[in-house]
């Protein structure tokens, strides 16, 4: 299990809040992958389609033995038994499970792009990255998460939720 990987997580359809534990519990239980980390739970305005509820967001840190391609299977694997519904691009979701780093690896193919495309222009993903990663450099663009964020032009809302509330 000598790899690194950092999955943002989204919700906003049913519970959210439930999706999202439960979601974690599956990745938890899998035996491939274990838990390193876990940002707060944040409250985000949706970005994209915005006739839409808001959503819950969060960052984990895993350590995994799957390769990328695997991990991704599994996670959707994971997405398909919490049911996910996705009939809009950028629309409502019982559970999204993006790879967004993996290692310090660069990989574009058809299935999966490595570090994951939009990481750099949402503060869904930004802020509970930061949280847990400040200084994670991010290989495309060799800038932190923290200078990442200081330069993020995104000003849909994000909360953080006290952790008492989740
Ligand atoms: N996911 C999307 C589209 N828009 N907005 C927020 N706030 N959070 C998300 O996770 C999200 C989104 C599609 O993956
Ligand atoms: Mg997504
Ligand atoms: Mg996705």
């Amino acid at each position: 299990m000598d790899n690194i990987s950092y999955i943002g997580i989204g919700s906003n359809q049913g519970d959210p809040l439930t999706n999202c534990t439960v979601a974690i519990e599956h990745i938890c239980a899998s035996g491939h992958s274990r838990l390193l980390d876990q940002s707060s739970f944040y409250h985000t305005e949706p970005w994209g389609y915005r006739d839409q509820d808001d959503f819950i967001n969060l960052v984990i840190k895993i350590e995994t033995s799957l390769s990328p391609l695997d991990l991704l299977s599994f996670l959707q694997g994971v997405e398909r038994k919490l049911a996910k519904k996705q009939d809009i691009p950028w629309g409502p979701r019982t559970i999204d499970l993006d790879i967004l780093f993996y290692n310090n690896d660069i990989l574009e193919s058809s299935q999966l792009t490595i570090p994951h495309s939009f990481v750099c222009q949402r503060g869904f993903v930004l802020h509970p990255l930061e949280e847990i990663a400040p200084h994670l450099t991010h290989p495309v663009y060799n800038q932190t998460i923290s200078q990442l964020l200081d330069s993020l032009d995104d000003d849909n809302q994000v909360i953080k939720l006290p952790k008492e509330r989740t």
